[in-house]
């Protein structure tokens, strides 16, 4: 397609005059078909870029350059109007000196290169929920790695018409080539002090220079259907969270759906792909990384899963950590970072079994000989430990039937987690919503040894599993979960649990199985939505009354379980003192009062007790 093809008279400005700045060789608009992708990929692969993967039909293998791995949070901006408005846990930048900065950097810095131009679609085209964007980049693997994550072309500019809305996500490897010049199979990105990933709320514009890779690039993913989509959703009266999705039917066939808030290593896509361990139980994927969620008419929330794959960290996903993820990723997928072996084939760290043949190519392509162990020291992985799978959720065996549904699917629960060795049950309910914002407003992990740090010990929040994705002050996003509250009446609004798979004995072992075992407690989760007499009241939230979590066939002494479902009175005063003296204050005045309220009523009735 060409620029004239384009109805829509603001894409067609915006494309034309970021052209004249970046300067590119040629325009492309994207169609979103098959053999779009299909000859984009073959470009890269003529070029050395990507190698085709005999192993996996229509899959190939990227490896980026070491500077460009992972998302850059220390050069992520939200550059608000007011300082205020970013809050204390983003980086602002006043919008007109970033955009001075980021000019001069876009100037000429598509030479040589192709500008595409990627209609997408955040969510089912025309959900009433979804929203459209339009990426422009200098990238063919940007633009085969939005084909798989969104819905994008030709339908999309249709749905937008001459005048729909759309986020503005301007996008460019910042490695302009001179004439004659060409990257010869490395991987464009500029110098770390010139990587930006800018958000401009108030316009609802992106603007990203200097990475390739991941959340930096795929604009869709975390710029937009967090970062800008959580200030859309907080004018709007909607959530654009970080969630996992998942469908629940129990052994009468009955069906709920669930959402999901992890910081990062906590098993989210585990977890959105899990195969139950428990009788009778069926649980399917409709998303595993973000949730929109809106009102219905009911006055339910309905949520959808803007993305259309996943984006899933490849190292230690094996047949028994995840079997879906495995099954997800035989056939056209886009590996990268990944290690080679000799069979054609990619390989990770623990993914199950050693590579075959007697080298490997690692994730910078140097040949090695082949691992006899399936882990290797730090810093001398095989696989990069952020190496990445970008695969169709439609391939995925767990995902939901109606995993597209433009309605949504009507949510019962949300579960809040982290991994916390001590004082946190496996599992316990909050007693109302704000008791549940609560929970989410505390959530973090602990830093274990695994981090070279001098917080080790110290719990590290991270709010709602939003910390580095909230477009603005989290104390007014704390507010708008509060707010989001009375919408409706309260036996509408999901039921809020705060889960926890990661407790240790004093021996430092795992006392709860985790992964496929976790579908023992979202079996209890379920039933209390069902208002099942499953629960006793503590003085933390209700928690499981002894026998309603079914332990059948599971090497875990009734002791033990007693012991993961007690109430850690002098540990929760301790966390009590944490949050009140370091991490409230971190957002001033901006925390609600609700919240306050909540932490000294959690604090006097323990202190009853
Ligand atoms: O490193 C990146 O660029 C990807 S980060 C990511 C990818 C998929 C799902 N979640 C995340 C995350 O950081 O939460
Ligand atoms: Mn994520």
């Amino acid at each position: 397609m060409e620029i004239n093809d384009i109805k829509h008279k603001k894409i067609k400005a915006w494309v034309e005059e970021t052209a004249a700045i970046c300067r590119p060789d040629a325009i492309y608009v994207c169609d979103g078909s098959q053999a779009e992708y299909d000859r984009l990929m073959d470009e890269m692969i003529k070029s050395g870029l990507g190698t085709p993967l005999k192993k996996r039909p229509s899959s190939v293998l990227f490896r980026s350059d070491p500077s460009d791995v992972a998302r850059v949070e220390d050069r992520t901006y939200i550059a608000s109007a007011k300082e205020e408005d970013a809050g204390p846990t983003n980086h602002w930048i006043d919008p007109n000196e970033l955009k001075k900065i980021m000019s001069g950097l876009y100037t000429d810095s598509m030479k040589g290169r192709t500008l595409y131009v990627i209609p997408f679609s955040m969510g089912p085209i025309g959900s009433q929920i979804s929203k459209n964007g339009i990426e422009i980049t200098d990238s063919a693997y940007v633009v085969c790695n939005m084909h798989i994550m969104t819905r994008v072309g030709t339908k999309v500019l249709e749905n937008l018409g001459e005048d729909g809305e759309f986020v503005k996500c301007l996008h460019s490897v910042g490695k302009p080539l001179a004439s004659g010049q060409a990257d010869n199979g490395t991987w464009p990105c500029a110098d770390m002090e010139h990587k930006y990933i800018s958000h401009f709320p108030e316009e609802r514009l992106i603007w990203s220079y200097g990475s390739g890779y991941g959340g930096n690039a795929l604009l869709g993913k975390k710029c937009f259907a967090l970062r800008i989509a959580s200030v859309l959703a907080r004018d709007e009266g909607w959530l654009a969270e970080h969630m996992l999705i998942l469908k629940i039917t129990n052994p009468k066939g009955e069906v709920k759906y669930i959402t999901g808030a992890f910081p990062s290593a906590c098993g989210k896509t585990n977890l959105a792909m899990l195969i139950p361990t428990v009788p009778g139980w069926k649980v399917e994927t409709i998303g595993d990384d973000i949730a929109w969620m809106k009102f219905g008419k009911d006055g339910r929330l309905y949520a959808i899963n803007p993305e259309a794959g996943f984006f899933g960290v490849a190292p230690e996903t094996s047949d028994s950590s995840n079997k879906n993820a495995m099954e997800s990723i035989k056939q056209n997928t886009i590996f990268t970072n990944c290690g080679l072996s000799d069979d054609g084939d990619i390989w990770w760290e623990k993914i199950g079994y050693l590579p075959k043949g007697e080298s490997v190519i690692d994730w910078h392509g140097k040949k090695r000989p082949a691992p006899l162990k399936e882990s290797s020291p730090k810093g001398e992985e095989i696989a990069h430990p952020n190496a990445r799978f970008t695969a169709p959720a439609k391939q995925c065996p767990s995902i939901a039937s109606e995993w597209e549904d433009p309605a949504g699917v009507p949510i019962s629960a949300f579960l809040f987690g982290g991994r916390r060795p001590s004082t946190i049950p496996l599992v316990h309910q909050s007693r109302n919503w704000n008791h549940g914002v609560f929970i989410g407003s505390i959530i973090g992990s602990e830093v274990t040894a695994a981090v070279i740090s001098d917080k080790i010990g110290q719990v590290r929040r991270d709010p709602f599993a939003m910390l580095p994705f909230c477009g603005y002050h989290m104390g007014d996003y704390f507010k708008h979960w509060i707010e989001t509250g009375k919408k409706t009446t309260p036996d509408k609004l999901p039921k809020i649990f705060y889960v926890n798979w990661f407790r240790k004995d004093k021996e430092g072992n795992f006392m709860w199985p985790g992964y496929k075992d976790n579908s023992r407690i979202l079996a209890w989760v379920f039933d209390r939505c069902n208002e099942a007499d499953n629960a006793v009241e503590t003085e933390i939230g209700f928690m499981p009354k002894p026998g309603s979590i079914n332990i059948d066939g599971l090497d875990v002494k009734p002791e033990v379980l007693k012991e993961l479902l007690e109430v850690d009175r002098e540990g929760w005063k301790k966390e009590i003192q944490d949050v009140r003296e370091n991490h409230y204050p971190k957002f001033g005045n901006k925390i609600p009062k609700e919240l306050t309220e909540e932490l000294s009523a959690l604090e006097a009735r323990l202190s009853k007790a």
